[in-house]
């Protein structure tokens, strides 16, 4: 791929030519050098024994005899089908593991809040305490909020080793949608239990059927989704506040010359919430001066900026494919990182300039890192060593500094709590405002566009155009992930991208209610905060009975990591379409690949789609949100109506 073609975020092209003038590797420059492998890529290698690894390959550019497709199998027989199917479902599995042993870390933390154990966390959201102890079914009476803390988390914690009955977060999706995964026996029992069984059922000579394999797969997911997931997103909302719309900046130029820079990088706001605090002690920014900088910027990469974004206006350097790039400013003293998308080569770019790389999770540690552990027992004080690290790092910086200019503005900060009050008021919350739009066609549907980047396509271009293109067409679009960073470096989170770039319909909603087009969700596992959303726009009326049946569509145009592949598979299972770029990992099996992009939709209403174009992307997702408004009566433009009383008790009966 030639430079040019990387990426198209100015910044990064920059700081891609100081990594070659320096001689610093980089993820652009190893991407080159290093091809795919072409079996591994479409899901037709298997090495879970070791009498493989076998390849069974799809036959290039000729159909597939018969004798040919008959001689397709490993050394134990098993088909491409099987093989291609193990392989996805475990890639599944990891990702749903990743998600819930976030949040397992999160409930063990909120434990150690309520029993007044992690000095400097706290319950901050009262309301979200109290709506999470309703769900749990835990007694609110006269007892104090850590009681209710104490035995939510508690609860919280058993749904992990859960061995049978349902994960109770499952309930909150719409009854419609739970009766069809108790049908088809998907409904995840245990969060652990789920990933375990996929890994068992996809060990040599267990389940060899794919759609079987396939059906545990979806558990898994939705043991992610609708468990590990928004678990983590509920209790990190109580402990540390659940979003409001607040303004930062994005973009390398977010670093500063005169300060020194720590970036905060990796998926857990534990950690980066208290260096977010620390960072503003007085005694520390003296400290920073007494070593010749003005003083302190902290910023955040990937999704653990997400979550520092959302509650505190931190601002983002950058995402996934940028990590290295904000080490080669050479103006970064520390970079610091807890869970999940950290690149290794971070240890390896450092080398070349002054930056200190600190690992800071007993779970994830890095050959030629320094490990300082972050205790949650003495939040504060592990948190300040780390900032003393990167400040006594400072005087070592060398000459060769050079900051990109870019930084855009961005409002982020839209839960699903902020949407309903943003749109219904604070005495009428509801989405009852957006339900309306739909119904009238000034907005004509809703997309969630998440995931990753990926070194194999050009940085970022297929989540600004896919976005872009979907707002011009009147569809609002939620967003979590380093997709949400990409739209944001290209002004779409701002309210005045309403009148810019999005279609007259929703450009005109934006601005009576004061939104972007673009609305910033917030990280990977907040992805649960749509699911949510998704529920309350079927429990508003008027639009179905079940998430299946909204003009809604979902995307991940960049994906790279199994969290991506776990978020998709629970998006489908709960009824939407999903469109995944960039490449599709089961090409080896044709059938296996009809069953996930056709048949799941007669099965759970929502399916897989592939597709790398990001023009036609936007094309496939509005023809699916066109055919739901179809099938749901409101193909026929209709005129924009202001709804009276009468109208709206006549919506609210359907
Ligand atoms: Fe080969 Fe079968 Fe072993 Fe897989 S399980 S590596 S297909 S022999
Ligand atoms: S950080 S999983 S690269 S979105 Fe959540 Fe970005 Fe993908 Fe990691």
């Amino acid at each position: 791929m030639a430079e040019e073609a990387r990426s198209i975020d100015p910044a990064t092209l920059e700081m891609i030519d100081k990594a070659r003038e320096d001689g610093s590797s980089n993820v652009f420059e190893r991407s080159s050098n290093m091809k795919p492998c072409p079996i591994g890529l479409e899901g037709s290698c298997c090495r879970i024994c070791s009498m493989g690894p076998c390849r069974v390959p799809l036959p290039k550019n000729k159909e597939e005899t018969a004798e040919e497709r008959a001689k397709r199998k490993g050394v134990c027989g098993a088909t491409a089908e099987t093989i291609a199917a193990r392989n996805f479902a475990r890639m599944i599995a990891a990702g749903s593991a990743a998600h819930s042993d976030h949040a397992r870390k999160v409930t063990e933390t909120f434990l150690l809040a309520a029993k007044g154990e992690a000095k400097g966390f706290t319950i901050k959201d009262e309301q979200k305490l109290l709506q999470v102890a309703l769900n749990f079914g835990v007694k609110i009476a006269e007892r104090s909020n850590e009681e209710i803390a104490t035995e939510i988390g508690e609860l919280v914690m058993k749904e992990f080793g859960r061995q049978e009955g349902e994960l109770t977060p499952v309930k909150s999706a719409p009854l419609k949608r739970q009766e069809l995964w108790q049908k088809t026996k998907v409904t995840p029992r245990g969060i652990d239990r789920e990933v375990v069984e996929m890994m068992h059922r996809t060990h040599m000579g267990v389940d060899q059927e794919y759609k079987s394999i396939m059906s545990q797969a979806m558990r898994t997911a939705l043991a992610d989704g609708w468990g590990g997931s928004m678990l983590a997103t509920d209790l990190q909302d109580i402990m540390f506040g659940t979003p409001a719309p607040v303004l930062s900046q994005i973009n390398l130029g977010v670093l500063k010359k005169e300060d020194v820079n720590i970036i905060i990088h990796g998926h857990e706001p534990q950690l980066a919430e208290m260096l977010a605090v620390v960072v503003q002690d007085p005694g520390i920014i003296e400290y920073a001066r007494s070593k010749g900088a003005r003083g302190i910027n902290l910023a955040g990469m990937c999704c653990t900026a997400n979550e520092i974004l959302m509650r505190h206006g931190v601002p983002i350097a950058g995402n996934f494919l940028q990590q290295e790039l904000a080490i080669v400013t050479g103006a970064l003293e520390a970079i610091v990182v807890d869970v999940q998308c950290i690149m290794q080569g971070l240890a390896d770019v450092a080398q070349c300039y002054h930056t200190r790389v600190i690992t800071t999770d007993p779970r994830a540690k890095m050959t030629g890192a320094e490990h300082i552990e972050f205790d949650e027992h003495r939040a504060w004080e592990s948190a300040e060593q780390i900032i003393r690290t990167a400040i006594d790092n400072f005087p070592n910086r060398g000459k060769n500094i050079r900051i990109p200019d870019q930084k855009t503005d961005l409002v982020a900060g839209f839960s699903h709590e902020t949407i309903n009050y943003l749109l219904g008021g604070l005495f009428r919350a509801s989405y009852r405002p957006l339900n309306e739009n739909i119904i009238n066609g000034r907005i004509r549907g809703v997309a969630g566009v998440v995931g990753c980047n990926n070194a194999r396509t050009v940085h970022d271009n297929a989540h600004i155009t896919l976005v872009k293109e979907l707002i011009k067409n009147d569809v609002l679009v939620l967003q979590t992930g380093c997709s949400a960073m990409a739209c944001a470096k290209a002004g779409l989170m701002l309210p005045e991208a309403a009148r810019e770039f999005a279609g007259e319909g929703l450009a005109s909603v934006c601005e009576a209610v004061g939104i972007p087009p673009v609305l910033h969700l917030g990280s990977c596992v907040d992805n649960a905060r749509i699911l949510i959303a998704a529920t309350a726009m079927v429990k508003d009326g008027g639009l179905g009975d079940d998430i299946s049946d909204l003009p809604v569509a979902g995307a991940a145009p960049e994906w790279m990591s199994e969290k991506a592949l776990s978020i998709g598979q629970y998006f489908v299972g709960s009824g939407v379409f999903t469109v995944f770029g960039t490449t599709w990992p089961t090409t080896g099996s044709k059938e296996l690949t009809e069953f996930l992009f056709k048949d799941y939709e007669s099965i759970y209403g929502g399916m897989w789609a592939f597709e790398a174009d990001p023009y036609k992307m936007a094309e496939l997702m509005l023809g699916h949100i066109d055919k739901k408004r179809k099938d749901l009566g409101l193909d026929k433009a209709r005129d924009r109506v202001l709804y009276d009383m009468a109208m709206r008790r006549e919506l609210d009966a359907v």
